[in-house]
């Protein structure tokens, strides 16, 4: 198996989900590269050098510039605050490397089309990690809605719930909590859940045409962790769209960091006339799934359990009944991007596909502030 050198920006939540992956795919897929931790790039010496030692990175380095620069870097892959990725993503490709970026691409779609111009002129090899496509019970509503089975689809729904900003006492900026500062976020819950909402629709069902939506910010004022005063919150805290699919099918989407009680729900459902899907990813290894011309006596809702070998990815797991879970999904994103590495082929999401995401979420955001609906560009990934 050939080596694939990969070099991390990031040691946060995603740089752990990232590093789990690299390590685990060539264990349990049959792989054309091994990807290989080389080195882990970060800006606090001290704990870049305890997450190496703890994932098994050989070196460790604080400039992301140097790292590129290495001969001895096959892939860069950042994982990183979002206001990084641009001019890491740009010298990255500058410098031929394999990229991947965790998501959302960048800031907004200006910053993303900048980073497609960049990977597409150097030609080469990109993917950004919309992870929930590759959960086995989510790629299995795309085989059923690919093979027809729905028919014409009438309605899509999806929601990203947390509740983990509702305290006012909560600052913003800083480690762990960037995600609330608009300058290295880019946006809130539309660019960082709902985000994840619009890629898994599009895939599944098709384009998106316009959309009308409302945001709210329900915390005015946030004291910012780096300068310690109490700084305005621009981002959103809550996101509401109504969209029109270009297949005519009308959806709602909605993300939040305000719904008591929920950690992660992200749900989604289908409903097409003749069958319908529904997935949860707090039960992400069930697909439910209803199919009206099953015989009158017995119709109603499946709950399918998606740990056969003929369900996606599960052959390459353990046996029937024993389920898998979050860290899998990035695991078969390393897989899948290997695969077709070797093949000469794109996995998706490709930058290109992660910006038609960015075209939407910058509509929302346009349509929050201006209360009008928004035609959204037609590009590949909004076909
Ligand atoms: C935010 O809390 C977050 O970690 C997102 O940034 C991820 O993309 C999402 O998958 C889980 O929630």
């Amino acid at each position: 198996m050939k080596k694939i050198n990969v070099g991390m920006v990031g040691y946060g939540f995603m740089g752990r989900t990232h590093s789990n992956a690299f390590l685990k795919a060539p264990l349990f897929f049959d792989l054309p590269f091994q990807p290989v931790l080389k080195t882990l790039c970060a800006r606090n010496a001290e704990r870049a050098k305890a997450f190496a030692a703890n994932w098994g990175y050989e070196s460790v380095e604080t400039d992301w510039r140097k790292m590129i620069a290495s001969p001895e870097i096959d892939l860069v892959d950042i994982a990183s605050p979002n206001d990084t990725h641009l001019e890491i993503a740009v010298a990255a490709a500058k410098a031929g490397k394999i990229v991947m970026c965790e998501k959302p691409l960048g800031r907004n779609a200006a910053e993303s089309e900048k980073m497609v111009k960049a990977v597409e002129k150097a030609s080469v090899p990109n993917m950004v990690w919309y992870n929930y496509r590759r959960v086995p019970a989510v790629m299995l509503a795309k085989q059923l809605i690919d093979e027809g089975r729905l028919g014409r689809v009438f309605h899509y729904r999806a929601k990203f719930l947390q509740d983990w900003t509702i305290s006012s006492e909560l600052p913003q900026g800083g480690e762990g909590l960037w995600r609330l500062d608009s300058k290295v976020a880019g946006s809130g819950v539309t660019g960082d859940l709902l985000a994840h909402t619009i890629d898994t629709a599009m895939w599944l069902n098709g384009g998106i045409e316009e959309v009308s939506a409302m945001t709210e910010t329900f915390i005015k004022q946030r004291k910012h962790s780096l300068s310690g005063k109490m700084q305005k919150v621009e981002i959103d805290d809550a996101s509401l769209a109504l969209a029109r699919f270009r297949n005519g099918s009308l959806a709602t989407f909605e993300a939040t960091r305000y719904a008591r009680g929920h950690k992660a729900l992200y749900t989604l459902e289908i409903n097409g006339e003749n069958a319908s899907i529904l997935w949860d990813l707090h039960d992400l290894h069930r697909l439910q799934y209803f199919d009206h011309r099953d015989e009158g006596l017995t119709r109603g809702w499946k709950s399918i359990h998606i740990t056969d070998r003929e369900h996606p990815y599960m052959a390459h797991w353990w046996v029937p009944g024993l389920q898998i879970g979050y860290e899998h999904t990035f695991i078969h994103q390393v897989a899948d991007f290997m695969a077709a590495l070797g093949n000469g082929e794109k996995a998706a999401p490709t930058f290109r596909e992660a910006m038609a995401t960015e075209d939407v979420t910058d509509a929302i955001l346009n349509s929050a502030a201006s209360r009008k609906w928004v035609k959204v560009r037609k590009r590949p990934g909004n076909e």
